[in-house]
């Protein structure tokens, strides 16, 4: 498999509870490596943006909202098939689902506050990656 990337997002239910830390080792000791990493706080308009997608879901509102009440940790993750690996370490959406050893069976707090976002396909990683980080900040 190649290497590729995928854009991950620590968000504000974890980076409150101070989990940046115990969320990054899951990522490294499945064999991803933290090429880029930055935090910030999200605008209501670039988390509108960035959830553009769910726009019409029921959700759509109380996500943007969750997702700026406090910072957020976005980085890039590099690893061969990164972008399936750091779906495998997050877990199911919902953490009631999601298997034992993942992010969010450990530590997410709702369907929503779900501690963490991982791109779903290279292409829309590409995307991601482009939306929060320049080229130059990223250093494999
Ligand atoms: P993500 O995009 O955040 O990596 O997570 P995902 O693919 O597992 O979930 P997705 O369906 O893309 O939904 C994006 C985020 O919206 C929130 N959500 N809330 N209340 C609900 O039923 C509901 N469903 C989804 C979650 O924060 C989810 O991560
Ligand atoms: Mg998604």
């Amino acid at each position: 498999m190649a290497t590729e990337r995928t854009l991950s997002i620590i968000k504000p239910d974890a980076t409150r509870r101070n989990l940046t830390g115990k969320i990054n080792a899951l990522f490294e000791d499945a064999g991803l490596r933290i090429v880029a990493q930055k935090r910030i706080q999200l605008s209501e308009a670039q988390a509108g943006k960035f959830y553009e997608v769910h726009k019409e879901r029921p959700f759509y509102g109380s996500l943007v909202s969750s997702m700026t009440a406090a910072p957020v940790v976005v980085q890039v993750l590099e690893g061969e098939g990164a972008v399936l690996k750091n779906r495998d370490v997050m877990g199911a959406t919902d953490p009631k689902k999601a298997e034992p050893h993942t992010v969010r069976a450990q530590f997410a707090e709702s369907i929503e506050a779900n501690s963490v976002h991982g791109s779903d396909s290279p292409e829309n990683a590409a995307i991601e990656i482009a939306f929060f980080f320049a080229g130059t900040e990223i250093l494999p």
